[in-house]
């Protein structure tokens, strides 16, 4: 008789060589914290939750840290650089505009997780230390990821303040909205070079211990339309969901180009924000001000052919210019925002899944070429 192996929770947490809890922060390295904390309160529904400045004692940054449901924003600027890392921010922008920083990511033991990681290839830009105040201790230590972005691992168990050591507490800059705008965080893109695209993956497989999604890019689908090849790996929880971009030579620029032209390297392409009601976030998000993409009418006259039921007639979908897209496990409802700056480099996604564990593959032709006529509205395509 063969063995047979039972693998209940307690095992596969046992079994996953780098167990993580979830994304911890998305970390934004901007020119003007302040509006922009305001701008994710207004337009986002986020709420500031804690700050530190000088008036908290730091005299060189200063950080707004931003949430709603269980996504955590931090936009930190530099007042005065004085340190190493002060300095780092202050060239981070002037680098790259504002944009993202560091992908931190909450993990049960990031002493643990930081020697696995650095015994597989990451470079270590911090090492395991810990941080106290009155709420308990966060041990926290830093490796390096694509381009200048960086992963925190946190460890929070033992602390009960309202961000990190260092913060205070504080409270929403605009009335809350009556109900979430969005609830998590459900996926961060990264844009890498040429090429390079499946060494970055192995990084995430080795040093990480993260798997492949199943959901990709080709060269297929590249050539014909998409001008980018894409892999997702996850953890083994699928909480943290990383996908992957390069370009791909096509007829015309593509899209991972511009970014990677006026981002000046790799970086954090789209952070995609997970909502339960999509209509409500999207009709929320514009009366706001935020800008989206915008596919042509003809996309809504075949949608329900192929996707079938959803929780949204079509022709709310068509008013609200929503995506839709079904694979075996279910479906989902997705919308972009054009990019929140004058750069042409971040944006983010507002997605809202019915079983669907995908990334919209039914839409990359559409959506893409939705992209395509920002990108040549801005003369780069
Ligand atoms: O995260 C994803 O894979 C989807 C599709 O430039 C996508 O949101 C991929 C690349 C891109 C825009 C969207
Ligand atoms: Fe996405």
């Amino acid at each position: 008789m063969t063995e047979t192996t039972h693998t209940t929770p307690e095992t596969a947490r046992q079994a996953d060589p780098f167990p993580v809890h979830g994304m911890d922060a998305v970390v934004f390295a901007v020119g003007n914290a302040k509006q922009a904390a305001h701008y994710y309160s207004s337009a986002f529904g986020m709420q500031l939750v804690a700050y530190s400045g000088p008036e908290t004692g730091s005299r060189e940054t200063a950080s707004y840290v931003l949430e709603s449901g269980s996504a955590r924003f931090v936009f930190t600027s530099v007042i005065k650089p004085s340190t190493v890392h002060g300095r780092f921010l202050a060239g981070h922008v002037a680098a790259h505009g504002d944009g993202v920083v560091d992908l931190a990511v909450e993990v049960p033991d990031a002493r643990a997780a930081h020697a696995y990681a650095v015994k597989h290839g990451a470079t270590s830009l911090q090492e395991p230390h810990e941080v106290k105040d009155e709420h308990g201790t966060v041990v926290l230590a830093s490796i390096a990821t694509y381009g200048e972005t960086r992963h925190t691992l946190v460890e929070r168990g033992a602390y009960d303040g309202p961000y990190l050591p260092g913060f205070s507490k504080a409270t929403p800059m605009v009335a809350p909205p009556e109900r979430r705008t969005f609830q998590a965080i459900d996926h961060c893109v990264g844009n890498v070079e040429l090429g390079r695209m499946n060494d970055w993956v192995a990084f995430y497989n080795n040093v990480m211990g993260f798997t492949n999604m199943k959901e990709f890019v080709g060269d297929d689908i590249a050539t014909e339309y998409s001008a980018l090849m894409s892999k997702v790996v996850a953890d083994g929880t699928k909480k943290v969901k990383f996908p992957i971009n390069e370009p791909a030579i096509g007829k015309k620029k593509s899209q991972i180009d511009e970014y990677l032209e006026f981002y000046g390297g790799p970086g954090v392409q789209h952070i995609a924000l997970a909502t339960n009601d999509i209509v409500a976030t999207v009709k929320a998000m514009r009366a706001a001000g935020v800008q989206f993409l915008n596919v042509p009418d003809s996309y809504y006259d075949t949608l329900g052919e192929w996707v079938g039921d959803t929780r949204v007639p079509i022709d709310e979908l068509r008013e609200n210019r929503i995506l839709a897209d079904r694979d075996e496990d279910g479906y989902l409802l997705q919308i972009f925002t054009k990019p929140v700056q004058d750069k042409p480099t971040v944006f983010f996604e507002m997605i809202e899944r019915h079983g669907s564990m995908g990334f919209g593959k039914g839409n990359f032709k559409a959506l893409f070429e939705a992209i395509e006529r920002e990108q040549d509205k801005r003369g780069n395509l």
